[in-house]
């Protein structure tokens, strides 16, 4: 893949507040601190599009950006475009904060994945260090009733041996209820599976 552009275009919280629908969208959601900002980043090839933070709970908002990508060709060249909008969600799971806000930033993720009429796909993010989690799987659960593609991200395989990632993303999809081949090693770090994810995000939205 080829990236041509990546650029931030809004925050928004409220329905309200949603951008314009334009290019087919792709939601990233996760637990707080899985690296849902820093996989954007690394999609994006910078480092300062979307805020990381190693507090958990630092996007609070929905962040849309524009993505502007092409395949390259057998011979190296520039193959069809493609336009993509991603969508940093606030992480759900976080434990510290307000009781009210946290009943907030739950609904704002539930209207927003249900009611968006963009939206074709969906990633969650899985901590490939720790191992998914209960509310992964519950998200998982929730993602099979929506309309949508699903893409499961397990994030900073860095952490582990080469030897022992195999065996980590089998399990994470043992547990998650799903195939071996729905679960896609990641590392922002290391720049590990970006060209898989963009061609499995492209391929999610279907555009032509
Ligand atoms: N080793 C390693 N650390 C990572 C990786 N991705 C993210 N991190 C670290 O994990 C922490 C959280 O990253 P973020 O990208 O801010 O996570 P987030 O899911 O957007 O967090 P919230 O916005 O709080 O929900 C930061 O300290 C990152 O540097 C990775 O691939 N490898
Ligand atoms: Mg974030």
């Amino acid at each position: 893949m080829i990236l041509l552009s990546a650029q931030f275009l809004a925050s928004a919280e409220t329905k309200k507040s949603w951008p314009e629908p334009g290019a087919p969208e792709v939601a990233f959601c996760g637990r707080s601190n899985v690296g849902k900002s820093s996989c954007l980043n690394a999609l994006a090839n910078q480092h300062g599009l979307a805020r990381v933070s190693r507090t958990p709970g630092r996007t609070r908002l929905l962040n849309f950006f524009d993505f502007k990508i092409s395949e390259k060709t057998r011979s190296g060249a520039r193959g069809p475009t493609h336009e993509l909008r991603l969508v940093d969600l606030p992480g759900y799971g976080y434990a510290s904060g307000p009781k009210s806000e946290k009943a907030g930033w739950g609904s704002m993720i539930d209207t927003f994945l249900t009611e968006r009429e963009s939206l074709r796909a969906l990633v969650i993010l899985v901590d490939g260090d720790l191992g998914p989690q209960e509310s992964d799987r519950a998200m998982v659960d929730f993602a099979r009733t929506l309309p949508h593609q699903l893409i499961v991200v397990a994030t900073k395989i860095d952490k582990h041996s080469k030897s022992r990632r195999e065996g980590l993303l089998q399990k994470a999809a043992s547990f998650l209820k799903l195939d071996r081949d729905q679960v896609l090693g990641f590392s922002s770090k290391e720049k590990l599976g970006v060209d898989e994810l963009w061609h499995t995000l492209v391929k999610a939205v279907g555009t032509p």
